[in-house]
């Protein structure tokens, strides 16, 4: 596996974001674009429980969803003031993921901006995502394909970035925008995953303040090596191709595998996995 680092930049120009980084769909973390924003100094755990301990959260596993189970259900529901109790005390096993924070909480809206740096933001969906150290969150793309700014906050996070080409290699299960689950890319196996070894990506590292850019369906693999959390920014997609991704992502990937699930269960995602190992192991050398 050829891994090598992000660019890492304090601030970028638009016109040079655009054309070096958008353009050529590559992956940059910019230190210094949340500056200015009171999350920077206010956002932590304490102060999330604060505003909102009492909210009852979903939670979400890190191992694949078994049986009839949907591959996005969330597997717990418990108090955000728990929850949060749970990572301090060293729980890694549950994560909060996608929690839309403009529908929950409205009142955090104040204390960021969306970045002028040429990204047609889309203002309805600033997310969140939380996480115990040693969390790890399976390799997996994002199914509207669309520009990310995933802008972290808290402790160290490190996130292995793999563009759409290297798919082949990942071991893409399909009929989902996952990876197999038992992938661990900080002691990948080559001898149960050989095709891994073909594959060229990037590892960008975080820490409190950074904003990491993460071109259209690039695949991502986090690491959680402190408590933390993130929020991602994300530009709908306009080329066409990407439109049409993520109608295809949305209205037939999801919906033969939802139904596929309810239907046959386990022999479904049994059929998925040895579908996935059968297609990377082909490019293997
Ligand atoms: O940081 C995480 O836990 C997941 C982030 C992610 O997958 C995303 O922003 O698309």
């Amino acid at each position: 596996m050829q891994i090598s680092p992000v660019t890492r930049v304090d601030t970028i120009a638009r016109d040079s974001f655009l054309a070096d980084y958008k353009d050529q769909q590559i992956p940059l973390v910019i230190t210094n674009l949340s500056r200015n924003w009171p999350a920077r100094d206010k956002w932590n755990f304490d102060y999330f429980c604060q505003t909102f301990g009492d909210n009852v959260v979903p939670l979400y596993g890190c191992e694949e969803a078994k049986g009839h189970r949907h591959q996005h259900a969330h597997i717990a529901e418990m108090r955000f003031g728990d929850y949060i109790q749970e990572l301090k005390q060293g729980n890694n096993k549950l994560r909060m993921f996608f929690y839309n924070i403009l529908q929950q909480v409205p009142a955090l809206l104040r204390d960021f901006s969306y970045p002028e740096i040429g990204l047609k933001l889309f203002k309805k969906l600033p997310v969140l995502f939380f996480g115990g150290k040693g969390t790890k969150v399976q390799l997996h793309f994002d199914i509207d394909w669309a520009d990310l700014l995933l802008c972290h906050f808290g402790g160290q996070k490190r996130v292995y970035l793999f563009p759409y080409d290297q798919t082949k290699y990942l071991y893409h299960v399909p009929y989902s925008f996952s990876g197999l689950s038992d992938i661990d890319m900080d002691r990948p196996d080559f001898q149960r995953f050989p095709a891994l070894q073909q594959a060229k990506g990037s590892l960008a590292i975080l820490n409190h303040g950074d904003v990491l850019y993460i071109p259209p369906g690039y695949w991502h693999y986090i690491i959680y090596d402190d408590a933390s959390f993130s929020m991602t920014l994300r530009a709908l997609p306009r080329k066409l191709s990407h439109v049409w991704q993520l109608i295809y992502n949305i209205i037939y990937v999801r919906t033969v595998d939802g139904l596929m699930r309810r239907w046959l269960g386990q022999p479904w995602n049994e059929r998925n996995r040895q579908r996935a190992i059968e297609r990377s192991n082909a490019f293997a050398k």
